[in-house]
């Protein structure tokens, strides 16, 4: 069977790799001809543990291609971005150029599986951006000009990608049963988690509220942990204490929820049905919000010095990632830049090399080791909780004054 996989990004390429690993003739399609080549050559422009070792074995056996333009293949796995537009909704549009990119190649009989991200219809609305390229084909199943189209989420864990790509269970959504079970024998090749069948709207919302039950759990952390500095108490440790009860399992507090998941797909529910989504926004407002307390936090200590020398201890997204994209992390530092007259800000980011340039640019900011941005500072800021900082020598740490968001050295 040809799969051709569309957009190699961080679902597309590991998900075009397992499939050329277990016999499948892989084409992968990318607009960016860098990602293009760079597969080509058997290389992975992101970091994940294991990726480039299956790409370049693909690539080498001649199972894998990657290339600009669409091809004819059996099936379609489509993963391409679906960031939301200004009014919370999706924004279609990589997947609408995807629909006309596939639709002119189709013959009847394939199956098109939609991967990314999508809100409650937008698997039924790609097919309707084929059909309407494409009147002489039908979803109608049975016919010689039958299109089969489905929805399966992803739900891997970066950093945990190869793993989880095999030994998770994966919801199948068919827009019809036939091309339901169709999407399930494909996924059956290299899948060896549980294959749930279901509709295509259920399986749009099925992702988006796994990412809304962590989003709702953290948010409840984070106003725990507002709660617990206004009353003295140590948010940690009564977290830690309550989780002991076997019903209870409360998430950890932060200085915000970042990535590209959590904090984005909450709101395709808001947006599906606004009046109802009231817990859903309101965890979303309170995650947001938090970096807000740290920033003051932080203020309230530098406005003790005339020129406050801030440690700030990691900017990605989450622990042990190099990930920079949407991190409260990030953002807080920024604002600190910004928004403390005379201060000095110290970052140390063991998972990069340079900063970027929202950072780099700025005269007070400047990247360091942990240790020497410690031993600098006058107020040291842990922002993640990379493993780095949970081994460090505490006796640098005397006579600092400590706002630790991620409770690494209580
Ligand atoms: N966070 C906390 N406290 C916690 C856990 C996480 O503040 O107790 C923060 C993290 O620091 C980070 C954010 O939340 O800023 C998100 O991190 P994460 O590790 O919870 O999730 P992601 O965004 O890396 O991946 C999620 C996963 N979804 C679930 O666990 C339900 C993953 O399985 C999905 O495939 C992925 O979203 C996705 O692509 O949707």
């Amino acid at each position: 069977q040809t799969v051709c996989v569309v957009g190699l990004g961080y679902i597309g390429l590991p998900t075009a790799a397992i499939l050329a690993s277990h016999g499948h003739d892989v084409i992968g399609v990318d607009v960016n001809p860098r990602h293009v080549d760079e597969v080509n050559e058997g290389r992975v422009p992101f970091i994940e543990p294991d990726l480039e070792t299956v790409v370049a074995g693909a690539v080498a056996r001649g199972r894998l291609h990657a290339q600009a333009h669409m091809p004819w293949a059996d099936a379609y796995i489509v993963a391409v971005p679906t960031p939301f537009a200004d009014t919370y909704d999706v924004d279609p549009r990589h997947i609408k150029a995807a629909a006309e990119a596939i639709a002119p190649q189709l013959r009847g009989g394939e199956l098109i599986i939609l991967e990314s991200t999508s809100p409650p219809g937008l698997t039924e609305q790609m097919g309707q951006y084929i059909l309407d390229a494409r009147p002489d084909l039908t979803l109608e199943p049975g016919e010689h000009n039958t299109l089969y189209l489905a929805h399966c989420p992803e739900r891997v864990l970066p950093g945990r990608v190869m793993i989880e790509i095999v030994d998770n269970d994966r919801i199948i959504g068919g827009v019809t049963d036939e091309a339901a079970i169709k999407a399930r024998d494909l996924y059956a090749t290299f899948c060896k988690g549980e294959l749930l069948i279901t509709d295509a709207r259920t399986a749009e919302m099925a992702k988006l509220v796994e990412n809304s039950y962590r989003d709702v759990n953290i948010a409840f952390a984070n106003e725990l942990s507002i709660i617990s500095d206004r009353l003295g108490i140590d948010v940690w440790e009564l977290i830690e204490l309550a989780n002991h009860h076997p019903r209870v399992n409360i998430l950890q507090p932060g200085p915000g929820v970042g990535g590209h998941c959590i904090a984005v797909d909450p709101w395709f529910i808001v947006a599906a049905a606004p009046e109802e989504a009231k817990l859903v926004r309101l965890a979303r407002e309170v995650n947001d919000a938090k970096p807000d307390f740290v920033l003051e936090k932080v203020m309230s200590k530098a406005a003790k010095f005339r020129e406050p020398v801030i440690a700030a201890l990691g900017i990605a997204f989450k622990a042990d990632i190099d990930d920079l994209r949407e991190s409260p992390s990030k953002a807080i530092v920024e604002r600190l830049a910004g928004e403390v007259e005379h201060a000095k800000l110290l970052i140390a980011e063991p998972n990069v090399d340079a900063l970027p340039s929202s950072l780099a640019d700025r005269p007070n900011v400047e990247l360091a080791s942990v240790e020497d941005a410690i031993e600098r500072a006058d107020i040291v800021l842990v922002l993640v909780d990379h493993h780095e900082f949970k081994t460090l020598d505490r006796e640098l740490l005397a006579e600092k004054i400590v706002v630790d968001t991620k409770g690494l050295w209580r």
